[in-house]
């Protein structure tokens, strides 16, 4: 008998997929009201799910363990089902166990869902039918189709550390800066859990401007300079304007794509660097990243209201990407309003704190980390808010010309359920 761990989206996907092939499962969640219980109930899956807190004898007569990637290996469930010798798997690799088409694989720190999108849209702009999931959202098995002819999947490293075996066509890590630092005992395990990618795929996406990925000379690179391999991808600057390259090909203006900022170039590189290394027409590549609009979330433009143009980030949880983020507005706007604050992760924010020091007004902050965040900023104007409703009218209020932007550079669970729920909690409070 298999044994399912979590009853979020993951382990839904899971029982619903094994029902199905009417492989007999247990299972369990460590919380006694977990996400998708009511769900499980009402499509009679399969028997009672086990609540609370782990027992060993949930393992009794278990030949295999499938697990959701948000229960840490350091769990006792994990411990014992190890000390035991029963394999702990992900999703992902079941999943690769009955695909019958081939997949594509995107990690990373940051930028993953808009290279995956990206993709995605790529492949169905040639006419092809292709499934976008993992970790961006919809699990990979509610994914499983006979008439799809490409996966592209986006992938976390905690799903990549329950995976031993996967077949990726192609796959690409796309930066790695420190994040997760609470699930890893130091900073090398969590970018060996990103780079265990590669040992997957058949054909490899590496970013030359990554020092931390090592680079193969297998690979197709792709970085913000000229490429130096005809067959890599790069940008050139020619009397101020700024070309995506393959070799010494000019493809298109940056100019002419709707995504902002720096980050978004590297993203761009990537997934020209993974469609190529695929197949795709390059000519049809560059009518898809024009048409791209971006996703909800990542430096989403939302509305110009009263000469205020406001951006959603919600998605920015890490210092690296409200960087970038800030980054890219800066470079379009001299007055800027940050919003930011949640739950801070372990990792240095002196860089965010001289970046708005320098070149953003004002900051308001909430949650959590609010106080801690606003004794590390010494020259802006600093503010506090209770809610994103005061957050939003306090930046409003602080701004007649310029941008507020929602870009955290933390986790949102101390006040919202997610970041999508945050981010629509800004857009509500600008709408107000
Ligand atoms: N949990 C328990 N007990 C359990 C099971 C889970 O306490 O028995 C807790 C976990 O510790 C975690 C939370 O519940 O805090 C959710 O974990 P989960 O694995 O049940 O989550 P799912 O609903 O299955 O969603 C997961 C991914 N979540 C995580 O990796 C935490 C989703 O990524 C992903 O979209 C989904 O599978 C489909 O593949 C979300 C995410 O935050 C967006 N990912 C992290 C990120 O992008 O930074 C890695
Ligand atoms: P992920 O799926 O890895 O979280 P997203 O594409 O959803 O990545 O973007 C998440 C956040 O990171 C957004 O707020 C965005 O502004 C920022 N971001 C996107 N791409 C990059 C990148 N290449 N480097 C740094 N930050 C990025």
């Amino acid at each position: 008998m298999k044994l399912v761990l979590g009853l979020g989206d993951t382990g839904l996907s899971i029982a619903r997929f094994l029902s199905k092939q009417h492989i007999a499962y247990r299972l369990a969640d460590s919380r006694t009201q977990p996400p998708f219980l009511s769900d499980y109930l009402a499509e009679s899956l399969g028997s009672e799910p086990v609540l609370g807190d782990w027992t060993p004898t949930l393992l009794n007569d278990i030949d295999e363990v499938f697990i959701s990637p948000g229960i840490a290996q350091t769990q006792t469930i994990v411990i014992w089902a190890r000390e035991k010798g029963i394999p702990v798997t992900s999703d992902i690799e079941l999943f690769s166990r009955y695909v019958n088409a081939p997949i594509i694989g995107i990690t990373g720190s940051n930028g993953k869902s808009t290279v995956t999108q990206l993709l995605g849209e790529m492949i169905a702009n040639e006419g092809k039918k292709v499934a976008i999931g993992g970790n961006i959202g919809k699990p990979a098995l509610d994914c499983l189709d006979d008439t799809i002819e490409y996966y592209v999947l986006e992938l976390s490293s905690y799903q990549l550390d329950y995976t031993q075996n996967l077949n990726l066509l192609a796959g690409v890590v796309l930066n790695i800066t420190p994040d997760h630092l609470d699930r890893y005992a130091s900073f090398d395990e969590y970018i060996d859990s990103k780079l265990s990618l590669y040992q997957y795929c058949q054909h490899l996406v590496v970013n030359i401007d990554e020092s931390l990925v090592p680079k193969k000379a297998s690979a197709k690179h792709f970085g913000v300079d000229m490429p130096k391999q005809p067959t890599d991808f790069g940008t050139v600057t020619c009397h101020g304007s700024c070309y995506f390259l393959k070799g010494d090909d000019v493809l298109m203006y940056v100019g002419d794509m709707q995504l902002i900022g720096k980050h978004n170039v590297a993203n761009v590189l990537a997934t020209l660097a993974l469609g190529d290394q695929i197949g795709l027409d390059t000519d049809s590549m560059v009518e898809s990243i024009k048409a791209f609009k971006g996703l909800e979330h990542r430096l989403e433009w939302v509305v110009k209201k009263q000469g205020v143009d406001y951006y959603n980030d919600s998605k920015a949880t890490n210092v690296i990407s409200t960087i970038k983020a800030l980054n890219a507005l800066i470079d379009q706007h001299e007055n800027i309003v940050l919003i930011a604050g949640g739950i801070a992760k372990q990792e240095d924010y002196s860089p965010l704190f001289n970046l708005i020091d320098k070149d953003v007004a004002s900051v308001v902050l909430i949650g959590q980390s609010a106080q801690t965040l606003g004794a590390g900023i010494k020259k802006s104007t600093v503010s506090y808010a209770d809610s994103m409703d005061e957050a939003v009218s306090l930046a409003s209020s602080m701004i007649n010309d310029g941008v507020v932007v929602l870009s955290p550079a933390c986790a949102s669970f101390d006040m919202f359920d997610n970041f999508e729920d945050r981010g629509r909690a800004f857009k509500q409070a600008i709408s107000e």
